[in-house]
């Protein structure tokens, strides 16, 4: 286990230790993603699935309950499709659909 000193709960929350670091010195970081995502959708739920298997701490945008959101997804990301995984990263945004697609980031990145 990495030592804990100097990391407060709240931001380990956003780490996640890396498989190509067993040790836990690399952490990698859940910062600056999130969900965009409805409840009943089942390409939804492939990617909520994984997330839980993974306890990955992601916050979800529930595209049936806010508006705002939803016409963020379709004029920035390009469609209004979900799932989509927001990743905000060096003051760039980038907008990926495909629940296999964010699996795969998901699982090469926090497994
Ligand atoms: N191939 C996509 C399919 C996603 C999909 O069809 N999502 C539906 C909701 S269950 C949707 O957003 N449909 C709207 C559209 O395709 O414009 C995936 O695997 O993520």
């Amino acid at each position: 286990m990495p030592s804990l000193r100097g990391v407060n709960s709240h931001s380990w929350r956003h780490l996640k230790s890396r498989p190509d670091d067993p040790e836990g010195n690399i952490m990698a970081d859940l910062n600056g993603l999130s969900l965009y995502h409805k409840e009943h959708c089942p390409f939804c739920h492939k990617v909520r699935a994984v997330m839980t298997e993974l306890k990955l701490d992601i916050p979800l945008v529930d595209m049936n309950a806010n508006a705002e959101e939803w016409q963020r997804l379709q004029t920035e990301g390009g469609k209004g499709m979900v799932p989509c995984l927001r990743i905000d990263q060096g003051g760039e945004t980038q907008w990926m659909y495909e629940s296999d697609d964010i699996i795969e980031y998901l699982r090469d990145n926090f497994a």
